[in-house]
């Protein structure tokens, strides 16, 4: 079995033990996929301190035993996934924590008939997150591909802003050259926003077509290699009024002070307050209505978030994305996203798509 994942489980276990749980079911995708290899759709883990088991069914035989990186038994399950996690605890009188996060209310029922009476279930929350939130260098440059990728799509992709072209166009060819570069897919729906829709921080691509003079969002991320990037640049067709110019010199700055303000031991809501504060010196900050940014990985929203007031800090092995934003109703948005590793003594911008104010 790979170090790799020997560390995971046994900070796992630890983690387990801290919380007076005998045992963990995982259930969560990304996080089953982080600590044993599986990457299939249907996949539950249960692990105790000693033993690990993977429960699937028939579609993913030769892929699970393919893709295991762990000494964990595995379980084709012949009906229901929590029949055969429940054969395996209800004789045992212990407690076992589940992944309230990601469990339906619905689906818990089914846990705790299969399983009787006897074991007692634990809600838990972001136990595995709390690991995925510290990557290893591994996990970064599988990140820094996927950013690169990403970066190498957008730069691409300007080209093909002329008049006349609709948002969903732009958002099918950044989707189909991401993929046509070896990634899995989107790491979400991609945003492509013109003119005053540039507005609206999460638009979805509608039919209208890109005029003369119009701000564009693009927001685009891939997953590669399981893991995502997310990236934003804002550009302008046609000549940009001064006051369009100067919100994308505040929004950059405003980046430029978060990114500086990234290090291992700073404070989250310190970094978004640099943000706030640039915007703030610009009369812009009423217009910035998101946080900074998120934490980036398996999945394209994790921790750590950095938002206001935020009292967690940043750690050696944290990735996140860095993405603040202006968004004026009737006129548009501009918003510019990186994503930025943390070490011990620096940062690395990942994605690397040029910043600087551009119209086409
Ligand atoms: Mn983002």
């Amino acid at each position: 079995m790979s170090g790799l994942f020997v560390k995971r489980l046994s900070l796992l276990r630890k983690a387990l033990s801290a919380k007076n749980v005998a045992a963990l079911l995982v259930t969560h995708p990304p996080n089953v996929f982080y600590l044993c290899g599986f990457s299939g759709d249907s996949g539950t883990l249960l692990m105790d301190q000693q033993r690990t088991w993977l429960f699937t069914d028939g579609r993913f035989t030769v892929q699970a035993r393919q893709e295991l990186q762990i000494d964990a038994r595995l379980v084709i399950s012949p009906g229901t996934l929590a029949n055969s996690v429940g054969e395996i605890v209800s004789s045992r009188r212990m407690k076992v924590g589940f992944e309230a996060g990601h469990m339906t209310v619905a689906q818990m029922k089914v846990f705790r008939q299969a399983a009787g009476a006897k074991p007692r279930w634990v809600a838990l929350s972001g136990t595995v997150e709390a690991l995925r939130a510290i990557k290893d260098v591994n996990e970064i440059e599988r990140i820094r591909d996927a950013g690169k990728l990403a970066s190498r799509t957008l730069a691409e992709v300007l080209a093909l802003l002329k008049p006349g072209i609709r948002e969903f166009e732009v958002a099918a060819e950044i989707e189909y050259r991401m993929r046509r570069r070896g990634a899995d897919g989107p790491a979400f729906k991609t945003i492509v926003a013109f003119g005053a829709r540039a507005a609206l921080p999460h638009a979805r691509p509608t039919g209208k077509r890109l005029r003369k003079n119009e701000l564009v969002v693009l927001d685009l991320g891939a997953i590669l290699a399981g893991y995502c990037s997310d990236l934003t640049r804002t550009v302008y067709v046609g000549k940009a009024s001064a006051r369009i110019r100067k919100w994308y010199d505040a929004v950059r700055q405003a980046q430029a002070a978060a990114i500086a303000a990234t290090r291992a031991g700073a404070l989250a809501g310190d970094v978004d307050g640099a943000a706030r504060h640039v915007l703030a010196g610009a009369r812009l900050e009423k217009y910035f209505v998101h946080s900074t940014g998120h934490g980036l990985g398996l999945e394209v929203h994790e921790d750590p978030r950095l938002a206001r007031n935020q009292k967690h800090s940043l750690h050696a092995g944290n990735v996140v994305t860095i993405e603040p934003g202006v968004y004026v109703e009737g006129i548009g948005g501009i918003r510019i996203e990186d994503d930025v590793a943390v070490y011990a003594d620096r940062t690395e911008v990942l994605t690397d798509a040029p910043r600087d104010f551009l119209e086409l």
